[in-house]
């Protein structure tokens, strides 16, 4: 075979290969990230945070955030994943597409007072927008850990398994700790056993209904069965 052949099929195979490839690119997620204060001034850096996707004034999707700390500061950080270039969902299943617009952020279910107006999404941006919390506080049910809005054996279940069996991390790491130490432990599954089956005390507030904890730990929580 002429080394011209053999360049020209290389060609050709390397085009068949790399065409599905090109095809289908995934798109970078658009990121928003900032401070949020309470109106008070203090920083917010706990609660159930989303950013509500539009599309023609149509919900397309909740895009849950999380707390950092960096540079001496609590930050939020929204990632809002895109569908890929020619329009597939991604392995999500859920995705915006580019020009959706970010209709409100909400923390614990309530919209935030931003800083700077939520414009249309683009792959790939990272846009800082500052906000205020006109509601303080986190709002969930303390041994609620499942999380389905009651206090029962799966609570408990669902503290082991994540402390012991790597099951994925609940939404309401808050909520999870059933002794209110600020700490996850055993210890929060065993009060939430003695408490069902022993008559020992209830969770501290908040519970044994949805309830505000205006000095939530550092434990975190995406999203509260309260929002
Ligand atoms: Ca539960
Ligand atoms: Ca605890």
């Amino acid at each position: 075979m002429s080394a011209l052949r053999k360049c020209c099929l290389g060609l050709v195979f390397g085009a068949l290969t790399l065409a599905p490839v090109a095809a289908e690119l995934p798109l970078p997620d658009a990121t928003i990230y900032g401070q949020i204060k309470s109106k008070d001034g203090a920083p917010v850096k706990t609660g159930a945070l989303s950013a509500r996707v539009e599309r023609g004034g149509a919900a397309v999707l909740q895009a849950p955030g999380i707390f950092v700390s960096a540079d001496g500061a609590d930050w939020y950080v929204i990632r809002i994943p895109l569908e890929t270039n020619i329009g597939a969902p991604g392995p999500t299943g859920l995705a915006a597409r580019e020009a959706d617009v970010v209709a409100a952020l909400t923390l614990n279910g309530s919209p935030l007072e931003l800083g700077a107006p939520l414009g249309a999404l683009k792959a790939g941006s990272v846009t800082r927008i500052d906000a205020t919390a006109a509601v303080s506080g986190l709002r969930y049910i303390r041994g609620d850990c499942s999380p389905d809005r009651v206090v029962n054996i799966s609570d408990a279940v669902s503290v082991l398994g994540y402390l012991f069996l790597g099951t994925a991390t609940p939404a309401c790491l808050e909520a999870c700790d059933g002794d209110g130490t600020g700490v996850l432990n055993i210890s929060d599954a065993v009060y939430i056993l003695g408490f069902l089956f022993l008559g020992g005390p209830a969770p501290p507030p908040p519970g044994p209904g949805c309830g505000t904890d205006d000095s939530p730990s550092d434990l975190g929580c995406v999203t509260s069965s309260c929002a």
